[in-house]
């Protein structure tokens, strides 16, 4: 996770930081003729030596940047930040919280690096989010994933569906992806390895009627939470992003997850706020973050859609998935 991130914001740090470096120098506190002890006539040679010493030591010790050789010097940051997939709104924080921390703020000679990097860390605790994690009380919770083709939708809620069961929560599956084939099979499967039940229908019927009955299956058996798997649609796609309309308007969901695939970076971040727009989203999931040495989507998703990333996918086995938790991404970061 974060491999050629880390790399790449590691050596652009670098070359920010000899830009900085090289930036004219200002002579602060250089001592003033009349602070400087006067050597006494017949006052022996030590009294002389300390004034040296003292103008040395203070002269040329710290600059300061202005705005505007901030923003020149910015670019090798701003380039490695895009190639990692990170949204334009994430970037432009960045810049602010580098500006507030760095412009017309002392720099003292050969502790630029460490600066730097404190202010870009900085800035990444402003655009992380931490979720607060739902008690899922509620008898029934209804959540239903939602996102585009492939991004591990389906994967993703049998993960979930293992963790909460681990934390003695009962579930029961809705195959509302009742589109593409072989989806039904797949989820029964993973309800098969995990011991819970799916509520299905044919393929081709009303996706938002097989949410409706799994639904209604568990308010009679008592069940904690209904787990909605949906086909997997562009946001584009008027029809299918109807048919999302139609399954929250009859199964009522209390939560809407996004789940988007971690690799593909800043598009995860504008599927995202479709999916947002659309139907409102309350939580993310990244999936694939193992996968991801970039990190852009990680980095970006919650900042730009307002909503946290609640989980991230870490693999492909049942366990693989993380809370998301702010201090570790930074930990892996820097
Ligand atoms: N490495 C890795 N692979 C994952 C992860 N999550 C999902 N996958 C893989 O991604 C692929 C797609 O996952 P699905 O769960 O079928 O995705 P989906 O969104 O339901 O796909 P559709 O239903 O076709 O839209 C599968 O091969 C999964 O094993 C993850 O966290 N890490
Ligand atoms: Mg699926």
């Amino acid at each position: 996770m974060f491999g050629s991130l880390k790399k790449k914001l590691k050596e652009s740090i670098r070359v920010f930081s000899r830009k900085v470096e090289q930036a004219p120098e200002e002579v602060v506190d250089a001592p003033k003729d009349e602070e400087i002890p006067k050597v006494v006539p017949d006052s022996g040679k030590k009294v002389e030596k300390v004034s040296i010493i003292r103008r040395v030591k203070k002269r040329v010790v710290e600059k300061k940047l202005s705005a505007s050789d901030l923003e020149s010097i910015f670019k090798p940051l701003e380039l490695s930040l895009l190639e990692s997939g990170v949204a334009f709104e994430v970037i432009a924080r960045v810049r602010k919280e580098l500006e507030s921390q760095m412009v017309n703020k002392p720099i003292k000679r050969g502790k630029t690096e460490s600066i730097v990097n404190k202010a870009l860390e900085n800035a990444f605790v402003s655009v992380l989010m931490r979720p607060e994690v739902p008690s899922f009380k509620k008898k029934p919770t209804v959540i239903m994933f939602v996102g585009v083709n492939g991004a591990g939708k389906t994967t993703s809620l049998a993960k979930f569906c293992n963790w909460l069961k681990k934390r003695k929560k009962s579930c029961v599956l809705a195959a509302s992806d009742t589109f593409r084939a072989a989806s039904i099979e797949q989820l029964e499967k993973h309800a098969a390895k995990l011991g819970v039940r799916v509520i299905k229908h044919d393929y081709g019927s009303d996706a938002a009627a097989v949410a409706y009955d799994a639904v209604e299956h568990a308010r009679s058996k008592g069940i904690d939470v209904v787990l909605i798997d949906t086909a997997g649609r562009s946001h584009a796609d008027v029809n299918l992003m109807d048919e999302l309309k139609k399954i929250k308007r009859v199964a009522k969901p209390d939560y809407i997850f996004f789940v988007g695939d971690a690799l593909v970076g800043n598009d995860a971040v504008e599927q995202a706020e479709s999916f947002n727009e659309a139907v409102g989203i309350d939580f993310s999931m990244l999936a694939k973050a193992d996968v991801d040495q970039k990190g852009g989507a990680i980095l970006s998703v919650a900042y730009v859609t307002k909503k946290p990333i609640l989980f991230l996918g870490t693999g492909q086995g049942y366990d693989d998935l993380e809370v998301f938790d702010k201090d570790k991404i930074l930990k892996r970061i820097f």
